[in-house]
């Protein structure tokens, strides 16, 4: 087992520490908030992610959509896709839209309060959300930050992730190094964020490499700004748009069970954007007359919007 690394300030609180909670993320990019689900509110979306996953077990894909399947067909990549090797990580992008045990926590108040206290009170909206089912064996996830450049041709991802808001990740069944657990960079949640001591950043901006070598993506451990992250289930890791993170690889015998929301702040769409789809606005109309503030310009993912050059 690895040592708990010691910084020189505190960045677990309790769920009552609502004005620590937000400048800790604020000065450093993350915070972790112990205890904030109990055990029925975390065996239920515990529950859920099961449940929703199940059906995509035995799928070469993570992402079926139909675009994806009729480009198989006609292309001999078919034999490939059936010949691939297992896959261990799968991450589900409108969770929220397919579980009515992740829509609730829109309700539970010892949640809502920190996110609201996290954009200081003002209104928020609903972002987007995501589960990961990580099976033992997955192997490392190199290091990244979820922001994106708005230029070129860009997609989904970058519009939702360059609103200003946080990730709030609920790890269902605990997270430390051995169970592919989430490391973070205190500090690289700035604009003029440069990459770890030795590194440089990517040419994209969303990762980094040593300056000696042009991996897309460095994906090791060893350099003293990383902070492996211990979290229990029931615990909530937060952290800003721009922190950088990695993931270790899996050595545990549990999967590993995720849950994440993201609120932007203040109440409005965006324009020009894509259509909601009918999933989303069947989400958007069952979500109770108190939700609606914040799922009204909830705008979904799209699988396959591009914005003009
Ligand atoms: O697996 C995790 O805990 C984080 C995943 C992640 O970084 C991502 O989906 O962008
Ligand atoms: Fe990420």
């Amino acid at each position: 087992m690895r040592e708990k690394h010691q910084l020189s300030y505190r960045y677990e609180f309790h769920r009552d520490e609502l004005a620590a909670i937000k400048a800790c993320n604020e000065a450093h990019g993350f915070a972790v908030v112990k205890e904030v689900l109990p055990p029925e509110i975390i065996e239920s979306l515990k529950k859920s992610i099961c449940e929703v996953f199940e059906p995509t077990l035995q799928s070469s894909h993570v992402f079926l959509n139909p675009e994806i399947i009729d480009g198989l067909i006609q292309s001999d990549q078919l034999i490939a896709e059936t010949a691939s090797p297992k896959i261990f990580t799968r991450t589900m992008v409108d969770f929220i839209e397919k579980s009515d045990a992740m829509a609730s926590l829109m309700t539970y108040e010892p949640y809502m309060r920190i996110v609201r206290a996290l954009y200081g009170e003002g209104p928020v909206t609903l972002n987007r959300s995501a589960a990961i089912y990580k099976e033992p064996g997955a192997g490392v996830g190199g290091w990244h930050t979820d922001w994106e450049p708005l230029e070129g041709v860009y997609g989904t991802n970058a519009v939702l992730n360059n609103t200003g808001a946080c990730s709030n990740w609920f790890y269902l069944t605990g997270v430390n190094p051995d169970n592919g657990g989430l490391a973070l960079i205190p500090d690289s949640h700035t604009e003029d964020w440069q990459g770890p001591k030795g590194f440089e950043l990517t040419e994209n901006l969303r990762s980094f490499h040593r300056k000696d070598d042009n991996l897309p993506a460095y994906d090791k451990f060893d350099f003293e700004e990383m902070l492996p992250l211990y979290a229990e289930a029931g615990d909530l890791v937060i952290f800003a748009e721009r922190t950088f993170h990695g993931v270790f690889p899996h050595h545990g015998d549990e999967t590993r069970l995720s849950c994440a929301i993201t609120f932007r702040p203040g109440s409005t769409g965006f324009s020009p954007c894509w259509q909601p789809s009918e999933s989303t606005k069947r989400f958007i109309a069952s979500c109770p007359p108190e939700v609606q503030p914040m799922v009204k310009h909830y705008t979904g993912h799209s699988f396959s919007w591009k914005s003009n050059l």
